[in-house]
């Protein structure tokens, strides 16, 4: 990463590298830096980055937004700057206090929590309550949050940030991108301070909520459109590798069996996410969508990436929110409507990617990410 390099000294890689600068660099985390002795069963720590990658969490907290949000923070790798809700899984009423919880369980309260949009830019809400629970979180009751969200909304904290921190700050939305449209909305020219998104989102072999589109770009497939249309290079992992990435109940045991509040936690909300899929018949275990989109940027051998032109269907009365992708031109679009009078002018069809979709995934050495990161004591 080149912001890495731009602003890492020599001397102060060197100093990283020592037990102090691990556990300055932890601590720059937000993290207490962990026990580093033989008396962990779980696996020694990998080496802590000198400099942790900056993210805003987009959010609509969800199982499995739950399990990405914890991930992200029990990892020195990442420093969440922000956490910002949306409608989604289930409305922003929700989801806001859902996120709220979650920071607190992780012990994190000085997180800033925005309140984002709780309808979609143009459509009406459509959740998936059915799938994670009437409260979100399978279900499973935690105490009213202790903390408030900040006076800013999601899309004011996205442009302050970004703006303050250019070319440093990564936007992972695991939720329809309401937000991030809304950020680019007011202010076209943060697109150029963003150096990347990595999105939960998308599918091109075959959606969930239709056959052609998967839920979080189908929720709000005009915000979806203005995201990819921004210019800001985009990983995306979307269904292709999601679908292959199952939480099961040996996972919910190693979760249940540590006794710390993020792990009683997860273990908690996984096991009524297992049970609710297996009672609407729709698998045998748990999708880990967004913890997958975390877990590529702590470790990015989990995915495999190839380059692709995404365009994002709007008009498409069964295939709204659709991602029509393409791995080389000519970039067409559908035949114009004769009643629309003349040809228009001839496009441009040029190949040009704008996004790098996972196509392939390796799911055990996800899980070895995964739970050792939950299971350890803070
Ligand atoms: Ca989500």
């Amino acid at each position: 990463m080149t912001h890495e390099t731009k602003n890492s000294s020599q001397s102060r890689r060197e100093f990283l590298n020592t037990t102090a600068g691990m556990a300055l660099a932890a601590g720059l985390a937000g993290l207490t830096p962990r026990p580093t002795g033989a008396a962990s069963s779980t696996p020694p720590p990998r080496p802590t980055p000198a400099k942790p990658r900056r993210i805003i969490i987009d959010t609509d907290p969800g199982v499995d937004d739950a399990m990405a949000i914890f991930l992200a923070l029990r990892s020195p790798e990442l420093k969440v700057e922000a956490i910002t809700p949306v409608s989604g899984n289930v409305p922003l009423a929700l989801t806001l206090p859902n996120a709220l919880r979650l920071i607190e369980i992780a012990g994190h309260p000085e997180i800033p929590v925005a309140a984002g949009a709780s309808v979609p830019l143009v459509r009406h809400l459509v959740t998936a309550s059915y799938v994670h629970g009437n409260n979100g979180l399978g279900g499973v009751e935690f105490p009213e949050p202790k903390i408030k969200p900040v006076k800013e909304t999601a899309s004011e904290i996205i442009r302050r940030i970004v703006r303050e921190n250019p070319g440093e700050i990564t936007l992972v939305p695991i939720g329809p991108v309401t937000n991030i449209a809304t950020a680019l909305r007011s202010d076209p020219e943060i697109a150029k301070v963003i150096p990347a998104i990595v999105m939960m989102g998308g599918s091109i072999s075959a959606g969930n909520i239709t056959p052609a589109a998967e839920f979080n770009l189908y929720v709000d497939p005009e915000a979806a459109r203005a995201v990819f249309d921004s210019g800001i290079p985009i990983t995306m992992v979307g269904l292709d590798v999601t679908r292959k990435v199952l939480l099961m109940d040996e996972h919910v045991a190693k979760l249940a069996a540590a006794q710390n509040p993020v792990s009683q936690a997860a273990a908690k909300i996984m096991r009524n996410a297992i049970d609710t899929v297996r009672k609407i018949g729709i698998g045998n275990g748990s999708m880990m969508h967004d913890p997958l989109a975390v877990a590529s940027m702590i470790d990015p051998e989990i995915l495999t990436l190839r380059d692709y032109h995404i365009d994002i269907e709007t008009e498409g009365e069964f295939t709204a929110g659709m991602t029509v992708a393409w791995a080389k031109g000519p970039v067409r679009v559908s035949p114009p409507m004769a009643e629309a009078g003349a040809l228009p002018a001839e496009r441009d069809t040029t190949f040009r990617p704008n996004c790098k979709v996972a196509v392939e995934v390796n799911p055990e050495r996800f899980f070895n990410l995964l739970i050792p990161r939950l299971t350890q004591s803070s």
